[in-house]
């Protein structure tokens, strides 16, 4: 990518050795058969060398574990589902850039590229607990949607599909990369006129 480019090239002019911080933060609301409702928080992501590292910031959630993926489509909007609307659907299914087919979690490499680790809700309605997605890159999510089901996921397709997560309760729309690799630069701007 063009920018991390120039931000590379910045960094090793200016010598420093501050990781590079492309942080994508993503805003996740509550999702219905209706629409878009209230925001529960946000989640950031950024890569790390075991790789994304995916920390969310929710509550008003469910307790208990959640099947957590990167959809489709940026777009948290309702869709048609056997023939009725449902929450979430505009997203469409689970990002598979490979065209696997394969609900197999985020360890399997023969499987949708979006299976994240489940999304576990603690008894306050509240999510904290990071989650690293060991084949995902913060330059892979942005133009995609994070969806949290109401069940939990076994990482397989049997005995129900997609991992049996069911219906979609909330959903961020994971907007573009190049705004949070300008950000660092401006901060790396800043840092250099303190020095
Ligand atoms: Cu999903
Ligand atoms: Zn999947």
């Amino acid at each position: 990518m063009k920018l991390s480019g120039l931000l590379l090239g910045a960094l090793t002019l200016t010598g420093s050795s501050m990781a590079m911080a492309a942080t994508l933060t993503v805003e996740v609301n509550q999702i219905t058969a209706n629409g878009v409702g209230a925001s529960l928080g946000t989640v950031t992501m950024r890569d790390t060398k075991q790789g994304l590292l995916v920390e969310p910031k929710l509550s008003g959630l469910p307790p208990g574990p959640h099947g957590f993926h990167v959809h489709e489509n940026p777009n948290c909007g309702p869709g048609m589902s056997n023939g009725q609307m449902a929450a979430g659907f505009a997203a469409g299914g689970h990002f598979d850039p490979m065209h696997t087919g394969k609900h197999s979690g985020p360890h399997e490499k023969n499987g949708h590229l979006g299976d994240l680790p489940v999304l576990v809700v603690d008894k306050d309605g509240t999510a904290t607990l990071p989650v690293l997605a060991e084949r995902l890159k913060a330059k892979d999510v942005p133009g995609h949607a994070l969806m949290v089901h109401a069940g939990g996921d076994n990482y397989a397709d049997e005995p129900a599909p997609l991992g049996g997560g069911g219906p979609r309760i909330a959903c961020g729309a994971i907007k573009g990369a190049a705004k949070s690799a300008m950000a660092g630069m401006k901060h790396m701007q800043g840092m250099k006129k303190k020095m």
